[in-house]
């Protein structure tokens, strides 16, 4: 039995059809109900709260999802009892009992629906904006809840009393000033001597006129910073002709759905009212004295600690018109514009049945919405009910995730994972339900605004958690495409997937290939790389354009590859030219060094590990010129063997994303040791004994109930934040044994 704290028990994470929620000692098991009948926490139940999400940070500030795990597994958990397959000697033994082991563990942790529920938590500024949100709109969370975040917050405290960007970063002004912000809208006293060392450490760092735009954003909705010292987000800009490169259609999705409802915002200079507690933020927060901050000229001021970006001089000018036009703006076109903007919002949420396209604009449209329509109204109450959808917790307490979840993206990997070995086949159940969920995710209709919303045609596609969320991602695609294509292979399942659905999948891959051989995330690149000068964040990289990646293209190519063997017959010469300039892009990716950076993962071992997954699989099959692709592999090999640690394994920090550089970790991470080891077998590399030494990490590793521990955060954006990928250490060391068993079991 694992040891579940107490009042873990009373938190119990209710799902259906991958949506996510973590009810308090709910009444039923309806996830409909879980608002309906929120059980009152009592003044016991607080103080065991405080005892039982005590966290350490020190130690690691990654968290190991041991609320959820705990229960799960303490509820049904059974050792593997059939019999796992005979090896020839001990070394091939231990290797399988391993794998069994395992994967056994991780069966336990899918729920009903057939999906991986997991930690998607990391970025800290994301948090603060719902509850912002739910401060000005005057609907606060449940106080079990209230009491839960106050707890996360205080956990992810730096020793330095600052908090970061994101769980492992250094203190930065964006990250600490929304830290103490929000635990003051949670009702902690500012002579809470946590939050008083917060202050100094504000004060000491410039004050928060210092805070990156997003957070001067976010303080000038609590009306405890002046709109007039934000750069105009030139609302009109919206009503632009399509054909102009600037027009925001063409920006990365994710810029677009976080400038809208931020430019309507601005439109109506939204604010909270002066209550006692923003009036006492004021005075808390900046050094100077709130009446006689010179506001404009805060528009570019910027805590050093927070810079990671430069504002590039272009935007700056542009920023110098579009202040002035705010002085002599036309009322109508305003108006106009803010029109357009509020109709805009609308179909996003309609779209997305209210989850939105991220947790960055659920925060923000629920505002814009409340502003719009009222607190009564049935569009704003909608936005209320999937704040929850957001919210996580784990021994650190309760989180916003990232997304409102990793769902279909981790059972596609989990399900590539398992059915890499034919051991794969002795977890029967495990796959028919991974099926059901990937069968239930396929998006499977068009919006019917979609056109006039700038959306990518969808039908066939996959998005990274779920239908209901409802944006397709490229290699979210092709990963529900593989694993797919992995069921139909193993046989255990009769098909559900027909083949017209497969040739939709393959469609909407093809459509999303770029002009460079390359694909990119949710859209095609539509602007040229120049937009990327008027990226206002001073704390993100390239977020304007929706770039090709190494890691998404390595993605489609393996699944159109895939396509090739299973279904030569469909598209064949398209395809076959896709595969082409989709490798010619990957090689070009390729560092001196051999290795490949990675854009959503850390780093250089995932995408390295994409890279040669591609190139080994097109090798020997004409679609390119095989002596380059060897040379390519064998550079890659002898980078990874290079950087495998004296334990043989590999480790990363996240320094290597925001860095550029490898950047080595003190201990090997089995994550990143996995990735390279699947790399390695890919690769069919020549010297066994490196992968050897790798794999018995894996299994020193390993814990006596088959789970891995959680080590340092695997997953990234836009190069400067990192995210929780709870499940990633059982995928991937799964993966690996899977491969490497599945070298000798077929030998
Ligand atoms: C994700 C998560 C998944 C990720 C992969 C599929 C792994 C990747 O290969 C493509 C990009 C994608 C879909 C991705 C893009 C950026 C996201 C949506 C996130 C990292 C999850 C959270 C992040 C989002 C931008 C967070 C909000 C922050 C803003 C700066 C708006």
């Amino acid at each position: 039995m694992l040891n579940v704290k107490p009042s873990w028990k009373n938190w119990q994470l209710l799902t259906e059809k991958g949506r996510q929620i973590w009810a308090f000692k709910p009444k039923s098991n309806n996830i409909n109900e879980h608002l309906l009948n929120v059980a009152s926490v009592t003044d016991e139940d607080i103080i065991q709260f405080a005892v039982d999400f005590q966290f350490d940070k020190s130690s690691n500030p990654n968290s190991g999802d041991k609320v959820f795990r705990h229960a799960a597994i303490n509820a049904n958990f059974q050792e593997f009892s059939g019999q796992p397959p005979q090896e020839s000697n001990a070394d091939q033994q231990q290797v399988t009992d391993a794998l069994v082991k395992g994967i056994n563990y991780f069966s336990y942790l899918q729920s009903e629906d057939g999906h991986w529920p997991g930690d998607y938590g990391g970025p800290l500024f994301l948090l603060p904006g719902l509850l912002i949100a739910s401060y000005l709109t005057e609907s606060p969370f449940p106080k079990a809840h209230q009491e839960m975040m106050k707890l996360y917050i205080f956990n992810h405290q730096n020793s330095d009393a600052g908090w970061g960007m994101h769980i492992e970063g250094e203190s930065t002004m964006f990250g600490t000033v929304m830290q103490y912000v929000s635990l003051r809208l949670l009702g902690v006293d500012k002579s809470h001597e946590q939050l008083a060392s917060a202050r100094e450490w504000i004060k000491n760092n410039g004050g928060a006129t210092g805070i990156p735009s997003w957070g001067k954003f976010y303080l000038a909705i609590l009306n405890c910073y002046d709109w007039q010292g934000f750069n105009s987000l030139f609302p009109e800009m919206w009503l632009f002709p399509k054909w102009l490169p600037v027009h925001p259609w063409r920006y990365w999705c994710h810029s677009r759905m976080v400038y809208l409802p931020m430019a309507y915002c601005y439109a109506q200079r939204i604010k909270a009212p002066e209550t006692a507690l923003i009036l006492s933020l004021r005075e808390e927060i900046f050094n100077e004295d709130f009446a006689s901050i010179d506001w404009p000229k805060q528009r570019n001021a910027l805590c050093e600690k927070d810079s990671y970006t430069q504002l590039s001089p272009v935007l700056k000018w542009m920023n110098f018109f579009t202040n002035t036009y705010e002085k002599f703006k036309s009322t109508w076109l305003r108006e106009k514009a803010t029109a357009y903007l509020l109709k805009y919002l609308n179909a996003e949420d309609a779209q997305t049945d209210y989850i939105n396209i991220g947790p960055v604009n659920k925060a923000i449209n629920s505002i814009s919405i409340w502003h719009a329509y009222g607190k009564d109204s049935e569009q704003f109450k909608k936005h209320v009910a999937r704040w929850y959808d957001y919210l996580w917790i784990a021994e650190d307490g309760m989180k916003m995730n990232g997304y409102n979840g990793s769902q279909l993206w981790d059972t596609a990997f989990a399900t590539r994972a398992i059915l890499e070995s034919d051991l794969g086949k002795l977890f029967p159940e495990t796959i028919a339900k991974s099926y059901k969920f990937i069968e239930l995710s396929q998006i499977k209709a068009e919006h019917p605004t979609h056109g006039e919303f700038f959306r990518h045609p969808m039908i066939g596609s996959w998005p990274f958690s779920t239908a209901e969320n409802g944006w397709p991602v490229a290699d979210c695609t092709a990963e529900g495409l593989s694993a797919t294509l992995a069921i139909n292979h193993s046989g255990l399942i009769k098909p559900i997937i027909d083949e017209q659905r497969i040739q939709q999948a393959v469609d909407v891959i093809l459509s999303y290939q770029n002009a460079d051989g390359g694909w990119a995330t949710y859209e095609l690149s539509r602007a040229p790389k120049w937009l990327e000068k008027l990226n206002p964040s001073e704390v993100f990289a390239d977020i304007m354009i929706d770039y090709s990646w190494t890691e998404c293209t390595a993605a489609c190519v393996i699944s159109l590859l895939e396509i090739q063997e299973t279904y030569p017959a469909y598209k064949n010469s398209e395809i076959r030219k896709a595969i082409s300039s989709g490798i010619e892009f990957i090689l070009n990716q390729q560092k001196s060094d051999g290795s490949w950076y990675g854009g959503w993962a850390v780093c250089f071992t995932y995408a390295t590990w994409f890279g040669v997954e591609a190139i080994s699989k097109a090798k020997g099959k004409s679609y390119f010129d095989d002596a380059v692709l060897m040379t390519s592999i064998n550079k890659a090999c002898s980078f990874l063997v290079d950087h495998q640690k004296a334990d043989g394994g590999w480790g990363e920090t996240f320094e290597s994303c925001s860095k550029l550089v490898y950047s080595e970790a003190a201990d090997s991470q089995v994550v990143n040791t996995a990735w390279a080891l699947l790399t390695l077998m890919a690769a069919e590399y020549g010297d066994n004994t490196a992968i050897d030494m790798g794999i018995n990490v894996l299994l020193n590793k390993q814990v006596a109930s088959g789970d891995w521990s959680q080590e340092s955060i695997s997953g990234v954006f836009n190069y400067n934040c990192m995210i929780t990928y709870a499940n990633y250490r059982n995928i991937f060391p799964i993966w690996a044994l899977s491969r490497y068993r599945q070298r000798f079991a077929s030998k």
